[in-house]
């Protein structure tokens, strides 16, 4: 059939299905994309051409449409994806920080940047990146280290290739990221000669990998021989659909559970044996535990500084791993024995081979307590009555009680991240209501990434958490959700600048320098004693409105609460909460630690002192051999 590499493209995305455990479905949501010289007579000819196939959404930065197809296919369980498409140049280096994202929080999403000539006949075209020692480079390049696939199709009949091993990726829960395919705007629109099967339904079947029955038996041996066990839950539980399977082992095992960033609400906050987050933004139950244990089991975790507390947080020295991953990588890490296999298999093949095993009563009643304790320490910080402005854990305790069973709390950069995965108590028996994206942590994927969340979910209330800082880098998207009617909940923290790495900062001696947004005049001044507070005058709240959103104004947590019952209430578009906090009323850190270095020499009495008590802190640090 001839058709252009565009049309044939489309037609093959649309085509395509995913299958696992029996159910299938769609793997392409749509396309998103921006239109510049690099896409519109090629692409965009086919997307208009094919509009009831593959429906096209119009984005306004490629950052942000990025971000809105990892919230999706993350919602969906790596089990649904949008393709993006850009422009040549800066239209597609715009996506490569979402791409970085995407590959780093293992979720699939399709790029489709357009490439500068093939034929080079008409180069230097504008936006063309000219290497005088090699002429196959074009700023797509820049795809190949945060992609886990890159194929420039310089020829047609490249595409068939191209496309399906795509696919193959995409799919792969061990192989999954972000997938780019550059597309040389020439090569777009001409002619190829494709195979009909190349169009038909197609189903990538997504089989649950099983633990090879020695490793299973060699891990049943390691916990059988451990006194004090812990589960640690990463993201990879939630995308396997293991929460049910997570909550069977920790009730037959006893064993119990601190969960990641990504594995937060793995286990429903209210369960005995969880423990909530873990690691260097960890609660003192989580932390006190893994401190002692001396089996560590990983269950689909990339083993991120944050969750070792820098390699701090599992003190018992003899303490070993075992780390149930589909990805080799991540199953190899920390020494740990691999089970390489699904979460879901693994975890039930492991309780079954443990039939009749239990932790020690002593340590699953220590767990129990701990958790109890902790679930107090959450009721004061909620209920701080903190004034005359809220804290920020008051405002996240009022979004939590706003939200229902299975809402979403959405959120990304700040120091909202480490408040929420201490804090928020996670109710959705499948894992779904947190997401808080912390592989890339990246500021602006908080309005966009709750869009795809949306989406996804869209019989979920979603609520995304945005401080003010992440607000200015991409509030952009929020005219695309008026225009598609995506009904988001945005509460806006205003602190005034960057009230996270100001307290950093405070900790390495530097006094909050630069983090704090002032007026000229006093910008400048070297430290951030919480003292002289003048902040520019900006008006985040009227900013949301000029860009269509719905806004709602509050001061304290009683007017908060009230505007998110508004909100709740209010259909169609987005709806922004903006709320101001007091950015030196943090939570605390709890028994953890993360490395950040400190100056060495040079600095003043500050930096001085945070130099040696860095120096204390990482004799803590270990390496797991
Ligand atoms: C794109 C990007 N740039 C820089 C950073 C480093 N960073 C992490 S948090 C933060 C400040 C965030 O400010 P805001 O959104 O106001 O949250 P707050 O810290 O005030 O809670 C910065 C600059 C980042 N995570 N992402
Ligand atoms: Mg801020």
């Amino acid at each position: 059939m001839r058709l252009t590499v565009a049309q044939a493209l489309v037609r093959f995305l649309a085509a395509q299905h995913v299958e696992r455990d029996g159910r299938r479905q769609r793997f392409f949501a749509g396309c998103l994309g921006i239109f510049g010289h690099g896409n519109v007579a090629g692409l965009g000819q086919a997307l208009q051409q094919h509009h009831e196939l593959l429906p096209y959404h119009p984005a306004r930065n490629e950052q942000a449409m990025v971000h809105l197809a990892a919230g999706y296919a993350r919602q969906r369980n790596r089990l649904g994806a949008f393709a993006c498409t850009s422009s040549v140049g800066p239209g597609a280096t715009n996506m490569v920080t979402g791409a970085a994202l995407a590959t780093i929080n293992r979720l699939p999403v399709l790029l489709l940047p357009g490439d500068t000539f093939a034929t080079r006949a008409p180069h230097p075209v504008l936006q063309q990146l000219e290497a005088p020692h090699d002429a196959t480079v074009s700023v797509n390049d820049c795809f190949r280290p945060v992609c886990r696939f890159f194929d420039r199709i310089n020829r047609p009949e490249q595409l068939v290739d191209a496309a399906l091993a795509a696919m193959r990726v995409l799919t792969d829960p061990a192989e999954t990221g972000a997938v780019c395919l550059a597309l040389p705007e020439d090569v777009q629109t001409e002619v190829v000669d494709v195979p009909d099967a190349f169009l038909d339904e197609r189903t990538w079947t997504i089989y649950r990998r099983p633990p090879a029955p020695e490793a299973l038996a060699r891990a049943a041996d390691l916990v059988r021989g451990a006194q004090r066990p812990l589960v640690v839950a990463g993201g990879g539980v939630v995308y396997a659909e293991a929460s049910g399977a997570l909550r069977a082992f920790a009730e037959a095992t006893g064993i119990p559970v601190g969960e990641t960033q990504a594995g937060r609400g793995a286990l429903p906050s209210a369960h005995p044996s969880a423990l909530g987050a873990i690691g260097a933004t960890g609660t003192p139950a989580a932390n006190r535990l893994a401190r002692d244990a001396d089996l560590v089991i990983g269950v689909g975790t990339r083993w991120s500084d944050f969750t070792t507390a820098s390699k701090s947080a599992f003190q018992d020295p003899g303490v070993r791993f075992v780390n149930v991953n589909v990805a080799p990588m991540d199953a190899a890490k920390n020494s740990g024995l691999a089970l390489e296999a699904d979460a879901r298999l693994a975890l039930d093949a492991l309780r079954e081979a443990l039939a009749g095993h239990r932790a020690d009563p002593a340590w699953e009643r220590r767990a129990a307590d701990e958790s109890a304790a902790w679930a107090e320490e959450v009721e004061r910080l909620y209920a701080a009555g903190h004034g005359p402005l809220p804290s920020q854990a008051e405002v996240i305790g009022a979004v939590n009680a706003a939200a229902g069973e299975r809402d979403v709390v959405v959120c990304a950069a700040g120091s909202m991240p480490g408040d929420l995965h201490k804090l928020w108590r996670a109710t959705d028996p499948d894992g779904k209501g947190y997401h808080v994206e912390y592989g890339y942590s990246c500021m602006g994927y908080e309005i966009p990434g709750g869009m795809g969340v949306k989406l996804a979910a869209p019989d979920r209330e979603v609520f995304v958490m945005v401080g003010d800082g992440s607000y200015l880098m991409l509030p952009g998207e929020l005219p695309t959700a008026v225009a598609d009617g995506i009904k988001i909940v945005v509460v806006l923290v205003q602190n005034h600048g960057y009230a996270s790495i100001g307290a950093l900062s405070r900790s390495v001696g530097g006094g909050g320098y630069g983090t704090h947004y002032r007026v000229a005049g006093n910008a400048n001044l070297p430290i951030d004693d919480g003292r002289s507070y003048d902040p520019v005058p900006v008006d985040l709240a009227t900013n949301a409105e000029s860009l269509g959103a719905r806004v709602l104004r509050t001061r304290t947590i009683d007017e908060l609460r009230a505007a998110l019952e508004e909100a709740k209430a209010h259909s169609g578009g987005p709806v922004v909460v903006h709320v101001e906090t007091d950015r030196y009323a943090g939570v605390p850190s709890y028994e953890s630690w993360w490395d950040v270095p400190v100056a060495e020499v040079g600095g003043d009495e500050p930096v001085r002192a945070a130099r040696a008590a860095y120096e204390e802190a990482r004799r803590s640090q270990r390496t797991y051999l």
